[in-house]
C-alpha cells in the first residue's frame, strides 16, 4: 500500500438555493397573495475521522470536495432541499491546516469524530417572506448566500504507543517485524525504509502500537538523508525504542548522533522516555556485547537492553520496559489514546524468548540458549 502523509485539498461548501418569487394562481382564488417558498441551505463540508484507514493516499487522486447548493425554493410555499454534504474521511492522527501551514485547525485524534469544516450558505428568502400587512404583493425575493470555500493542509501523524530510531540498519524493521505482524521491507543497504510502517506489538493481556520510521543520519535536521520529516510520526508516542547497531565498533558515537538529531528537531521528543537498545547482538561475542552495553550505558547514563531482532533474543524484555513506559503515560494522560487495531494483529508472545544476556555475569552459556531457541523459531507459524 502507498502511504502519503500530506496532501493539499480545496473543500467548497455548496451556496444557498435562491427564494423563489411567486403568486397563488388558482381558479376562482383572485389576488392569491404570494407563495414563493425559501431556498434551501448549501451543503457542508465534513470531515470524518475513521480507523480503517492509515495513509492519506486517497487525497492523490482526488482534491477538490464541493458540497452541493441548495435547491431553490418553488411556488406555492415549497421551500427547497437541502444541499448535499460532502464527507471527506482521514485517518486517526490527522491535523488540518490552514493554507500557509502555521495554523491548525483541526486536530482528529479519535476515531468517529466529525466535523463540519465549512457551512453550506443559507437558503435566500422567497416573497412569502416578505409578505406584510403594508406590502401584500411583494415581488422581492432573494439569492441564497454564498457557501465558503479554501485550500487546506492535511497532515497526517500517526498515532502509536512507542517509536522505533536509530541510524539506518540498525534493525528498526527487523524489531518491527519480529514483535509485530507488519511485513516491512528489510534489507542491508541504508534507507530501506522509505515511510513509517506501523504494527501491533502483544505482551500478556497488553497491546500497543509501533512505529517503524526511516533512519536517521547526522545531519537530518538540515535535510541530509531523507532528513527528518518523519520524525513527526512520533511526536505523539509515548516511549521511543533506540536501537543501536551492536555491530558498529562505536555505539556511543551512533548514540549521540541519533539523540543530537533529536534535540536539532525539537517537539520535546529529546524529553520523550527512551529504552536503549543495542541491537545485533547475535553476531557479536560475549566479550563484546558486554564492553559495547558498557559503552553505551557510560554516554547514555540508562540502562542498556542488549538483544537481537533476527533470532529473537531479548525481546521480551525490550517490550517490557516499552509497555511499562506506555502504561505509566497512558494514567497520566488517557486522552490521546492509540488508535487503530486495524493496523494488524499482535504477534503470539511464544515467538520470542527472554533474554540471556540480561543477567550480569552469566554471559558464558548466552550462545547455548541462543542456539536452542534458534531451533524453535523454525516451527514459526503453523
Ligand atoms: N545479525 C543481525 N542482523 C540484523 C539484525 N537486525 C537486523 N539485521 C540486519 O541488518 C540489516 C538492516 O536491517 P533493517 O531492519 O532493514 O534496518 P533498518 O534500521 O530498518 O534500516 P533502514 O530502514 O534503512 O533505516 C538487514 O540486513 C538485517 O538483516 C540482528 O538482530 N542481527
Ligand atoms: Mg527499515
Amino acid at each position: 500500500m502507498k502511504f502519503l502523509d500530506q496532501a493539499k485539498i480545496f473543500i467548497q461548501s455548496g451556496n444557498g438555493g435562491a427564494g423563489s418569487c411567486s403568486f397563488r394562481r388558482e381558479k376562482y382564488i383572485e389576488f392569491g397573495g404570494p407563495d414563493g417558498g425559501d431556498g434551501g441551505r448549501g451543503g457542508d463540508v465534513i470531515v470524518e475521522c475513521v480507523d480503517n484507514l492509515n495513509t492519506l493516499i486517497d487525497y492523490r487522486y482526488r482534491q477538490h470536495f464541493k458540497a452541493e447548493i441548495g435547491h431553490h425554493g418553488q411556488g406555492r410555499n415549497k421551500t427547497g432541499a437541502k444541499g448535499a454534504d460532502v464527507v471527506f474521511k482521514v485517518p486517526v492522527g490527522t491535523q488540518i491546516l490552514d493554507e500557509d501551514r502555521e495554523h491548525v485547525l483541526a486536530d482528529l485524534t479519535e476515531a468517529g469524530t466529525r466535523l463540519v469544516m465549512l457551512k453550506g450558505g443559507d437558503g435566500g428568502f422567497g416573497n412569502a417572506h416578505y409578505k406584510t400587512s403594508t406590502n401584500q404583493a411583494p415581488r422581492r425575493a432573494d439569492e441564497g448566500w454564498p457557501g465558503q470555500e479554501r485550500w487546506v493542509w492535511l497532515q497526517l501523524k500517526l498515532i502509536a504507543d512507542g517509536g522505533l530510531i536509530g541510524l539506518p540498519n540498525a534493525g528498526k524493521s527487523t524489531f518491527l517485524a519480529a514483535v509485530t505482524r507488519a511485513r516491512p521491507k528489510i534489507a542491508d543497504y541504508p534507507f530501506t525504509t522509505l515511510h513509517p510502517n506501523l504494527g501491533v506489538a502483544r505482551i500478556g493481556e497488553q497491546e500497543f502500537i509501533l512505529a517503524d520510521i526511516p533512519g536517521l543520519i547526522e545531519g537530518a535536521h538540515e535535510g541530509a538523508g531523507i532528513g527528518d520529516r518523519f520524525l513527526g510520526h512520533i511526536e505523539r508516542c509515548r516511549v521511543l525504542l533506540h536501537l543501536v547497531d551492536g555491530t558498529d565498533p562505536d555505539p556511543a558515537e551512533s548514540w549521540r548522533i541519533i539523540r543530537g538529531e533529536l534535540a536539532a528537531y525539537g517537539g520535546g521528543l529529546d524529553e520523550k522516555p527512551e529504552v536503549l537498545a543495542l541491537n545485533k547482538c547475535d553476531a557479536l561475542t560475549p566479550e563484546e556485547i558486554k564492553e559495547r552495553k558498557k559503552a553505551l550505558e557510560k554516554i547514555s547514563g540508562a540502562k542498556v537492553f542488549p538483544l537481537s531482532g533476527v533470532s529473537g533474543v531479548g525481546l521480551k524484555s525490550v517490550l517490557g520496559a516499552l509497555l511499562e513506559h506506555i502504561l505509566a503515560a497512558r494514567g497520566e494522560n488517557p486522552g490521546v489514546l492509540a488508535a487503530s487495531a486495524s493496523v494488524g494483529r499482535a504477534k503470539r508472545p511464544a515467538q520470542m524468548v527472554e533474554s540471556p544476556w540480561d543477567a550480569e555475569g552469566d554471559d558464558d552459556d548466552w550462545d547455548e540458549e541462543y542456539e536452542a531457541e534458534d531451533g524453535d523459531e523454525e516451527d514459526d507459524e503453523s
